[in-house]
């Protein structure tokens, strides 16, 4: 059987992958996580047992993490590198752990798959790239130069060029990934659209930043998975994916949206204080995955997949009432 090492795959999106790669593959999968306040193991409840194991740790332990990379000896075992730090306005905060674990923790595990030469698939994002104009015809392609502005976003691009540079230089086999926003089930109250839909539910007011004119391009977790999962069947070593599936909506328009699905008047929020360097717009040309490797996405509509993921956090309150006051105080003291 064909193991992979998922880091992160207590996470929001990681755990979707951990579900996808066991439901539709025959692989075993070891998850490496440092269970930090963004994990969800919740969502890895009800594993096959034979299948699954979770592995308590830092992808910057040195020693583990070439315990567990050098225990990946099949030809089609590989690690597949979700762990990170993930949330802007966290690093805007406090960008020490974003440093460590998606910096120096990325360095880790690269000599433990260099020194053991296994397949590396690293998930990165688009906004290393920076921000795009409104009315840019251009979208982000693997072309597109580095041009971060979060510390988030800077360590994400250090990241993805210490596997550049261990590719060309120790002929690491690893593939990059640098995906859109995404949602769905599972995703920290945090993050965008889970805090508004938990606003609404916990009785709140949504919460949008500045003028909302903000785009940002939406991809469901599940079809981050599906490629995820297709560039490491599929992809070409060294190269880069960008992935996306055409959903660009200004954060006015996402907001109006929950509102109305939720039975509110969509003009029914509060602006509030922005974000420092705030992005304004992200969008995704994924040509290259689509026409080289043959990937479509499966979730068609962007207000049908935000119509089930309101009726997932309707029906998880247990998983996320104990996040939401801690959350909510921390943005309160910013304005936000
Ligand atoms: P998340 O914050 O929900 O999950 C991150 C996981 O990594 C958590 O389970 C956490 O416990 C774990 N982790 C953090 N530090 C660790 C460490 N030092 N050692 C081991 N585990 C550690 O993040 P997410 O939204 O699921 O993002 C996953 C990956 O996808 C990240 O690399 C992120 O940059 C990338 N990405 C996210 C998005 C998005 O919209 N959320 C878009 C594109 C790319
Ligand atoms: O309350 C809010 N109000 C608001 O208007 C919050 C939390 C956010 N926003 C805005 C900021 C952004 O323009 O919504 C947009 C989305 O914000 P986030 O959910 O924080 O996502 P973003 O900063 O775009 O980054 C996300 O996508 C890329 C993920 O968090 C990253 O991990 C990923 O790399």
């Amino acid at each position: 059987m064909r193991r992979l090492l998922v880091t992160g795959g207590a996470g929001f999106i990681g755990s979707n992958f951990v579900h996808h790669a066991l439901e539709h593959t025959d692989v075993h999968v070891t998850v490496l996580d440092r269970l930090t306040y963004a994990a969800s193991p919740e969502a890895l409840h009800a594993l096959p047992g034979d299948r699954f194991d979770l592995v308590v740790g830092d992808i910057a332990d040195e020693q583990l993490v070439g315990d567990l990379v050098g225990r990946l000896i099949g030809p089609g075992d590989a690690v597949v590198h979700f762990a990170a730090e993930s949330h802007n306005d966290n690093s805007l905060h406090d960008p020490s752990p974003f440093i460590q674990t998606n910096i120096v923790g990325t360095f880790a595990l690269l000599e433990a798959v260099r020194r053991h030469d296994v397949r590396l698939h690293h998930v990165s994002t688009d906004e290393v790239y920076g921000d795009l104009e409104l009315d840019d015809p251009q979208r982000f392609t693997e072309h597109t130069p580095y041009r971060p502005s979060s510390p988030y976003s800077a360590s994400k691009a250090a990241a993805d060029h210490l596997v550049r540079a261990w590719v060309r230089s120790f002929g690491v086999r690893a593939t990059l990934s640098n995906c859109s926003n995404n949602y769905g089930p599972w995703q920290h109250v945090e993050k965008f659209i889970p805090r508004q839909i938990t606003n609404v539910l916990a009785g709140g007011r949504v919460k949008l930043y500045g003028s909302g004119e903000n785009v940002r391009d939406w991809i469901h977790a599940e079809d981050h998975s599906s490629a995820v999962w297709t560039i490491l069947e599929k992809g070409q070593v060294g190269a880069t994916y960008l992935i996306g599936a055409d959903g660009e909506r200004s954060n006015l328009d996402v907001v109006r949206l929950i509102l109305e699905l939720m039975g509110h008047d969509p003009g029914d929020f509060d602006h509030v204080v922005d974000r420092a360097g705030h992005d304004l717009r992200y969008a995704i040309d994924p040509t290259r995955l689509r026409t080289e490797l043959g990937w479509t996405p499966s979730h068609g509509s962007f207000e049908e997949g935000l119509a089930r993921t309101i009726q997932w956090y309707a029906a998880h309150r247990d998983w996320w009432e104990p996040k939401k006051a801690g959350t909510e105080a921390a943005y309160a003291a910013k304005g936000q």
